[in-house]
């Protein structure tokens, strides 16, 4: 059995897989494996092993004729086609849980970030301006009591309120389903989206990218916000109109953004979005911590080991493909 790791993995993680697999790994951090050797490696591939940032097409599957289970290190799953996996009776595998409560605390840092103006006073100190105090000096927003929007309530969006009880926010919540049970447990209040936009003070976009939520956040929702609010995404940057944004933030009819994912990524420097002193930007880190990655990656082989042996992953997002054709779920 062959096994294409798109990126470098954890040695002890590799070994699992050398164990009763032949891998193929770009052994990169950062650098994404070139289009054309993916597509060569995977010729004889069994088992693809991949992340956030790769696109495992139809032409990868076209491509990928033996191919029988493909794991994401990640929760998120929009640069794979699902449909065509589907259609071939290929599982893929993927990581939630293990990373809600790593992205929850960077959801929080953006959140304390963009409200207390970190950055912004840091490079302020950096460059020579500091004079001395002054009762206007970078002034921010208060978090402790505001009302706080989560769009998306799964695993990370449930982190985000549990941090929020502590920080004595009111907590609105949007989601595909009402989830009743988590009213009782945090004090969150079920909300339309538009009254959450006009109510809170911190909007959290947490909602995963489907075609339903693309641009969910777009010029007329941006223009419901409150002019002291503060927009995070730590989802996926589709979730977002980033130009209706971008002029938001401009003209200041919301005080701030604090964006770990973008449109396209990576951005570059000369991003329009980085002109502004309204906003504070991470490079998709949301569940960069050291632990968290190494369990991302170790669930990940477990997926890829269970789907070469024919027995159910321990997170599948297609379920549907491993029924015959004609059956029904
Ligand atoms: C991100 C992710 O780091 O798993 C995913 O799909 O993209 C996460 O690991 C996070 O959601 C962005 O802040």
């Amino acid at each position: 059995m062959k096994v294409v790791i798109t990126r470098a993995i954890p040695d002890s993680l590799k070994q699992l897989l050398d164990q009763s697999c032949t891998t193929y790994m770009w052994n990169e951090d950062i650098e994404p494996m070139p289009r054309a050797l993916l597509l060569e490696q995977v010729k004889d591939a069994d088992a693809i092993f991949t992340n956030v940032s790769d696109r495992i097409d139809l032409e990868v599957f076209q491509a990928a004729a033996k191919l029988k289970v493909v794991g994401t290190m990640a929760v998120g799953f929009d640069n794979i086609d699902i449909a065509e996996a589907t259609r071939r009776g290929i599982p893929v595998g993927h990581t939630p849980d293990v990373l809600s409560e790593a992205v929850a605390d960077l959801t929080f840092a953006l959140m304390l970030a963009t409200a207390r103006k970190v950055v912004e006073g840091m490079n302020y100190i950096l460059e020579g301006s500091w004079r001395g105090w002054g009762p206007m000096l970078l002034t921010g927003q208060n978090i402790y009591n505001a009302t706080l929007g989560i769009i998306g309530m799964g695993g990370i969006g449930q982190g985000v309120a549990r941090r929020a009880c502590g920080f004595g926010m009111r907590i609105l919540y949007h989601n595909r389903r009402r989830r009743e049970e988590l009213e009782q447990q945090l004090g969150a209040e079920y909300s339309p989206l538009d009254e959450l936009l006009q109510a809170s003070d911190f909007v959290v976009m947490l909602a995963p990218a489907t075609p339903e939520t693309r641009k969910m956040i777009g010029k007329r929702e941006l223009s419901l916000m409150k002019s002291n609010a503060i927009l995070v995404n730590t989802s996926r940057g589709s979730n977002v109109d980033e130009a209706a944004l971008f002029t938001a933030l401009k003209e200041r009819t919301i005080w701030g953004a604090g964006l770990d994912v973008f449109e396209k990524e990576p951005i570059r420097p000369d991003h329009p979005l980085l002109t502004l002193e309204n906003v504070v930007v991470l490079p998709h880190i949301g569940s960069a911590t050291l632990e968290t990655r190494f369990n991302m990656a170790k669930i990940t082989a477990q997926n890829i080991l269970q789907g070469l042996k024919g027995e159910p992953l321990l997170y599948c997002i297609n379920q549907e493909s491993y029924l015959k054709s004609g059956e029904e779920i």
